[in-house]
């Protein structure tokens, strides 16, 4: 009976089968893009997507991969099992068809799927060519039917093998090494995947193991979100993670995303479960928005005005997760890992939109936070333009660009070099008479460069004082940085102590980190440390200065107010040549401090805030950080 079915279909359609599996093993690269380790992994891929389509249908929630000792690896699902009665054209059974016919239509011979995984989907037929052996086990019906193939070629029917308890399809394999490079499963890379599909179909348990080891189980209740948290691990946030789902005409919309303190944008997108490394239609729709979202509701808030603002902007630090279940869906470039299908983005658009925008109406907070996140990024964005420009043309290292008010030092050992910024022409004549001339540069900027709270990067840019500064320094800027042409192996930074100082101080430190950070990160940019107070004693010449506070305390619990003249620097221009050498110049007894990565981060957050657009939130941080500004002193 058997032998006469056999041979009463032994066929066209049985001789194009084994023509198909023939081409398969003649060009494997067509199929699966290699013979090297990346293709091998394309067949776990390939079967382990067929378990995870019977999960994204609802069949199944728990599957096992297992590295066997003999080279081989299963997988095992607790679906439905794959049909074995006879296919109604084929007249085999549909187990074989399956695993024999090259892109069986739609899968399994017929829609049985509203989504399937559409980049690995080669087909099993591939994995089955091109495997050395591969046996299929079926529990179905209260049986249990198994095949076995070689090098593609069914060697037994599906055959009963005894009585089953529940139903699941499970595929071993060993890969052909006629075929690949290397035939050896890399447990790591297959972990990595596992682990990302469990996170994508939260609720379904993924277990792998080594043959004889205990399982690695994969199961996360959180979901995308749980992925986030992974891409997001070890950035600060700057919102909560945000989690929107939503389902227009068939197509399924997951997205999980929160804001880092970064500038970059970072997603990561799945079509049915398969990581789309290029993006396409879901992510588009995703990006667009995220972008308008914020710039509407920001508007209606009148958090935004006509800002020249691009949706770059508003995604600064975005990190996002978008996941899209698509039937049939359609795939672009070489390596098909860009999602083509065009309806796609407006529907992911609409969902996200809609979402987003009615969370960012109810909270006024992170919108603003956003909004002015957007604002800084575009202002920086300028600056970086403008300054890009006024690098190449302007500033240069040569001598002959070098400010007029600069007043040089001889050595040309770079590394004794040293740049003296101080504040206003006062203290800028104490300096330059005071200083060693072989080694250190004076550069006074003008009394108060620019109003910290009304500046922005443009004006900052523009300013002659920055312009000066950064021409003398000598490295250029931005992109254009480059360390091998420093003109001072110290920066030294010499403020006032008071607020205006400060303020200053907090601008060039932010200039530093944001246009020139390889200086602060090498430990090229130091604050002086002058005295706060002098203090003569009125018979007797003997001079004291006192460097804070508490030294003031100290001193008087000890000596008394007796007979002393306390004089409160104000700015460095109160003392003379003499005076500033000794006390804050001299490399040989002055205190210097090192200026790091973390000091500077703290003034740019400071900064930030100083000339944000909004009066009010800037008012309220002035007051409550006063303390912090004054910090900065260090
Ligand atoms: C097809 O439609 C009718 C019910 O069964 C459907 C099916 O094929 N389900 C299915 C296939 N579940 N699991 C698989 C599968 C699992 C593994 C591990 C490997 C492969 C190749 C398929």
């Amino acid at each position: 009976m058997e032998k006469q079915l056999r041979q009463s279909n032994y066929g066209a359609e049985e001789i194009k089968v084994l023509e198909d599996l023939e081409g398969v093993r003649k060009r494997p690269a067509m199929y699966i893009g290699s013979t090297d380790r990346g293709g091998l992994h394309h067949l776990v891929w390939e079967i382990v997507d067929n378990a995870i389509d019977e999960a994204m249908a609802g069949y199944c929630d728990y599957i096992r991969v297992v590295l066997h000792e003999d080279g081989s690896v299963s997988v095992e699902d607790n679906g439905r099992g794959i049909p074995v009665e006879e296919h109604p054209k084929v007249h085999r059974p549909t187990l074989e068809v399956v695993l024999t016919k090259l892109h069986a239509g739609g899968k399994f011979g017929g829609r049985a799927y509203k989504v399937s995984g559409g980049l690995h989907g080669v087909g099993l037929s591939v994995v089955n060519a091109l495997s050395e052996w591969l046996e299929v086990t079926v529990k179905r019906d209260g049986k249990v039917y198994q095949q076995r193939y070689e090098r593609g070629k069914p060697v037994s029917e599906v055959t009963p093998i005894g009585d089953a308890e529940g139903t699941g399809t499970t595929v071993r394999f060993r890969p052909d090494k006629l075929i690949f490079s290397d035939i050896r499963f890399d447990y790591e890379t297959i972990r990595e995947r596992l682990k990302e599909l469990a996170y994508l179909n939260s609720g379904v348990t993924i277990e792998l193991l080594k043959e004889g080891e205990l399982p690695e189980v994969f199961r996360f209740e959180s979901g995308l979100a749980g992925l986030l948290e992974e891409l997001v691990d070890g950035d600060t946030k700057v919102t909560e993670i945000l989690r929107f789902e939503g389902e227009q005409n068939d197509v399924h919309v997951l997205v999980a995303f929160s804001f880092v303190d970064d500038f970059d944008e970072e997603i990561i997108s799945f079509v049915n479960s398969v990581r789309t490394p290029d993006g396409g239609t879901h992510v588009q729709g995703f990006r667009s928005a995220i972008s308008k979202a914020l710039a509407e509701v920001g508007k209606r808030k009148a958090m935004l005005k006509d800002n020249n603002l691009t949706g770059d902007d508003f995604r600064q630090g975005l990190r996002a997760v978008v996941s899209v279940k698509v039937p049939d869906p359609e795939f672009e470039g070489q390596t098909k890992g860009k999602l083509g299908s065009k309806h796609v983005r407006g529907i992911v658009e609409d969902i996200v939109f809609k979402s987003f925008e009615s969370y960012l109406e109810t909270q006024n907070d992170v919108t603003r936070l956003l909004v002015q996140r957007a604002i800084t990024s575009s202002e920086m964005r300028e600056a970086f333009k403008r300054t890009k420009e006024l690098m190449k043309n302007k500033l240069r290292v040569e001598a002959a660009v070098l400010p007029g008010k600069l007043a040089d030092c001889s050595t040309k050992d770079i590394d004794k070099r040293e740049l003296l910024i101080v504040e206003g022409e006062s203290a800028g004549g104490s300096a330059k008479q005071g200083r060693d001339r072989s080694i250190q540069a004076v550069l006074p900027l003008r009394g108060k460069i620019l109003n910290v709270e009304k500046a922005n990067w443009k004006k900052v840019l523009d300013n002659q004082e920055i312009q000066a500064l950064a021409a003398a320094i000598g490295t250029g800027v931005g992109e254009n940085f480059d360390l091998s042409r420093l003109r001072y192996g110290k920066i030294i930074i010499m403020t006032d102590a008071d607020v205006d100082g400060a303020h200053i101080r907090t601008l060039l430190l932010t200039f530093f980190f944001r246009m020139m950070r390889p200086l602060i990160e090498e430990g090229h940019v130091y604050i002086a440390q002058p005295p706060l107070y002098k203090i003569e004693k009125k018979r007797g010449k003997d001079l004291l200065y006192l460097y804070s506070d508490d030294e003031l305390q100290q001193y008087l619990k000890l000596n008394g107010e007796e007979g002393l003249t306390i004089q409160r620097y104000k700015g460095l221009g109160e003392m003379n040549a003499e005076q500033l050498w000794e006390t804050t110049l001299n490399p040989e007894t002055r205190n210097l401090y090192r200026v790091t990565v973390e000091d500077a981060k703290r003034a740019d957050e400071l900064f930030s805030i100083l000339m944000g657009e909004k009066v009010e939130p800037r008012k309220d941080f002035i007051f409550t950080n006063a303390k912090a500004v004054k910090n900065l002193d260090v």
